[in-house]
């Protein structure tokens, strides 16, 4: 076998150079450091790595969003940082495992499974994991959560709040409210395959399911993010759809559809989901995830997301018949303003930041007006390819931190080959100081030649680099989504 290459699994891009599969659970300890890791950093940082275990026998160019969630944790302690990784043991992995082969097939399309996969849950909890009431989540939003013991990285199994949960679906992209604690969730396709059913979810403080009502969006999209204010919960709609018919016959997920109209529905937060109001958005655009959302003096609604004018995956826009290649794929980070008071369905967009994604904000101003946030971009100064890898195909160089107060935007621009994760913001115990920034940063140095560190950056002062560096041990696959825990684990 050729260095980086695994038996069995297709030479294409989901599994070559950056995607090689890994495989491999281990924990090491007393990583290299080189300069001081500040005393704020003191946690563990969770993160959600798709692996595939078994190489697929369907061809399907989404197969990165439907590989095994692995949870991998790197631990800060007095200095000291040590790493762990360990797939998921979801009933999905544990049958491909008893088997000794895959047993699903296309992402999100169990009509092309094996016989043997009938009836077991199909998701791979690869996408973000969520803490809160001293849960630890692995979430993805084609299934209900798996909690994973924040210390052994066990998996205790399939999470229904305590049997209170009816959706079939639980979101990856959760919001925890800073003042009252709570975490707002939803679900999409709560009833089924391609239902447009969604679940509005309300969890109390200590971990309850207090609230859960189901309304239908106006099409079954892919509803991968929303956002909460002070007083709102948002829930933007993209032309990103699911049929059955079409799934039934072996074919994909999602097909985007450019001549179709995004909205953007908004309730009070314990309100009723009869009370939703329905903004009509631009045609066709498309985005993940948001940054953040707040009302302002006069009532007004901002929503700030990482929009882009079509899907960003490149094997949705194949299947939509959309010829944008990645490299000219337009986006922004959009400003959508509405009033809940006012009389029209219009939406008033200003772009306040450039293309780009992985939003990172103070987890204290979750909701609430904000003066500064974080995202990975792309170099625009880049000479030369980026780092190939991740579902999209290629990877971030630089971060950004943009001041809304008026100031300049700050930037760290990483040489040709290397390529970031989503960071993960820590708080800093002083007051004023902006914390810190988590985030593991991949270096190609040949076609399957990769090292990885994990850099820590003062969140307020970017372009300095990093204060201190950790050496990972092993080759690492893109991480999807992190979550910061502070203090002991
Ligand atoms: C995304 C990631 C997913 C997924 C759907 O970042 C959307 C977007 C890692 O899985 O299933
Ligand atoms: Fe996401």
């Amino acid at each position: 076998m050729a260095a980086g290459e695994q038996g069995g699994f297709p030479q294409e891009p989901n599994y070559v150079g950056l995607n090689t599969p890994q495989r491999a659970e281990y924990a090491v300890d007393d990583l290299p450091v080189t300069g001081a890791i500040p005393a704020d950093v003191c946690g563990t940082f969770f993160r959600a790595v798709p692996d595939p275990a078994y190489p697929p026998f369907v061809s399907d160019a989404g197969a990165i969003l439907s590989a095994d969630g692995m949870v991998s944790a790197i631990r800060f302690a007095d200095g000291k940082v040590s790493t762990a990784i360990r797939y998921v043991g979801t009933a999905r992995h544990l049958a491909e495992r008893a088997a000794g082969r895959a047993l699903f097939g296309k992402y999100r399309n169990p009509y092309t499974d094996k016989p043997e996969a009938a009836g077991i849950d199909r998701t791979v909890a690869n996408t973000t994991p969520v803490w809160h009431a001293g849960r630890l989540l692995l979430t993805k939003e084609e299934g209900r959560p798996y909690q994973v013991d924040p210390v052994t990285l066990e998996t205790l199994g399939s999470y229904d709040f305590g049997g209170a949960l009816r959706s079939e679906t639980f979101t990856a992209h959760v919001r925890i409210d800073p003042a009252t604690g709570e975490m707002f969730a939803f679900g999409y396709e709560a009833a089924g395959l391609a239902s447009p059913t969604v679940a509005y979810l309300v969890i109390d403080r200590d971990g309850h399911l207090v609230r859960e009502q189901w309304f239908d969006a106006p099409y079954c999209a892919m509803m991968h993010d929303f956002a909460i204010t002070a007083h709102h919960v948002l829930f933007p709609i993209y032309p990103t759809s699911a049929d059955l018919a079409r799934l039934q016959a072996g074919g994909d997920h999602w097909v985007h559809d450019q001549d179709q109209d995004s909205w953007l529905g908004v309730m009070p937060r314990y309100g009723d989901v009869a009370q939703i109001r329905w903004f009509r958005g631009p045609k066709g655009v498309s985005c993940y995830h948001m940054m953040n959302a707040f009302e302002d003096a006069a009532g007004v609604i901002h929503f700030d997301q990482c929009l882009s004018d079509s899907n960003a995956f490149p094997f949705i826009r194949a299947a939509s018949g959309i010829a944008i290649d990645q490299s000219d794929l337009n986006g922004r980070l959009a400003r959508w303003s509405v009033d809940p008071n006012g009389a029209d369905d219009a939406i008033r967009e200003t772009v306040i930041g450039p293309p780009g994604d992985f939003p990172v904000i103070p987890a204290d101003r979750q909701g609430r007006a904000y003066d500064h946030a974080w995202m990975l971009t792309m170099n625009p100064e880049r000479r030369g390819p980026p780092v190939m890898g991740g579902p999209v195909g290629a990877m971030f160089d630089m971060l950004l931190r943009l001041d809304f107060t008026g100031g300049p935007p700050q930037a760290l621009a990483l040489s040709m080959g290397s390529c970031f994760n989503e960071p993960v913001h820590v708080p800093a115990a002083e007051p004023g100081h902006q914390g810190w920034l988590v985030t593991v940063v991949d270096h190609q140095h040949g076609p399957d030649a990769f090292s990885h560190e994990c850099w820590i950056i003062d969140a307020g002062r970017i372009g300095a680099g990093p204060v201190a560096r950790v050496t990972m041990p092993h080759r690492l696959r893109p991480q999807v989504h992190g979550w910061w825990v502070g203090g002991p684990a």
